[in-house]
């Protein structure tokens, strides 16, 4: 729980009230995706546990895919690490200082995309805070969510915080060369407990070290970068209506 919003706490904040929080949240988040959108940007919502390896992902699918254009935005309670992390990488990034929050909203990343409006990319990753809880709730007007889940944490992580899991649109279990380290951890485990919460269950296991399976997320990517782009030739509802200067306002 926040202490800014007190999420997940009704003495603090009552159901009602984190109903209008949610739904003013949800009027941004469209916002912000019709930006997505009116630039042909794929944009995901990157979460999971504090040290699940999102950053070492984005820096490993730089390596993996120099042609792709990535830009981030790296929501960090107190530092500039993950961001000065990706700029090293090649990979344009700013942070979301969130302070208290244990959670990015459609708010901080609309303000975010204000102060960086030469911000462009095939796709845009917003690496959410460490946690796996709260960042679930809030829609950022993502195209889709990318949970990293890492080898260590254990096969029972998706049925103990299956609101994560239940909004993923795909798995990363990462760090899988430690798996010859680890006897105790069956992938096939941890994709049956996925298959029990995920609607459309998805999972590519990887490691950012070895690069063992990059080539299948660079794919998931790249597909999906050209879905975002038929989306803007299409028309989609929304792109339309974003101001004629292609900024977000
Ligand atoms: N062995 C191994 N270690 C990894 C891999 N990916 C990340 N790590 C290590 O895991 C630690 C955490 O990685 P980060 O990329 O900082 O994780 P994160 O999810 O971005 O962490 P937060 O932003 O703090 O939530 C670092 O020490 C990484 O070097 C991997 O594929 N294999
Ligand atoms: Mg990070």
């Amino acid at each position: 729980m926040c202490d800014v919003c007190g999420c997940g706490d009704t003495n603090i904040v009552s159901e009602d009230l984190h109903e209008r929080i949610l739904s003013d949240n949800d009027r941004v988040a469209q916002h912000n995706r019709e930006h997505f959108t009116h630039r042909g940007m794929l944009a995901l919502n990157l979460m999971g546990s504090p040290g699940a390896g999102k950053t070492a992902l984005l820096e490993a699918t730089r390596r993996a895919a120099p042609d792709l254009r990535l830009a981030a935005l790296s929501g960090d309670l107190a530092t500039e690490n993950d961001a000065t992390r990706l700029e090293a990488a090649g990979v344009p990034a700013r942070t979301i200082t969130t302070g208290t929050a244990c959670h990015l909203d459609a708010a901080m990343v609309h303000h975010a995309l204000h102060g960086w409006p030469e911000a462009e990319g095939d796709v845009f990753v917003i690496e959410n805070v460490g946690n796996l809880v709260c960042p679930a709730i809030y829609d950022l007007g993502q195209t889709a969510n990318v949970v990293a889940l890492s080898t260590t944490e254990g096969p029972d992580k998706p049925l103990k915080y299956p609101v994560m899991f239940k909004a993923a649109d795909l798995v990363l279990l990462t760090k899988a060369d430690l798996l010859p380290h680890l006897p105790d951890i069956d992938p096939k485990r941890i994709a049956d407990a996925l298959a029990r919460v995920m609607p459309e269950p998805r999972m590519i296991t990887l490691s950012a070290v070895t690069g063992a399976g990059m080539e299948e997320w660079v794919d998931w990517l790249r597909e999906r970068h050209t879905e975002a782009r038929t989306e803007r030739a299409e028309g989609a509802p929304g792109a339309e209506a974003v101001v004629a200067d292609g900024n977000v306002h």
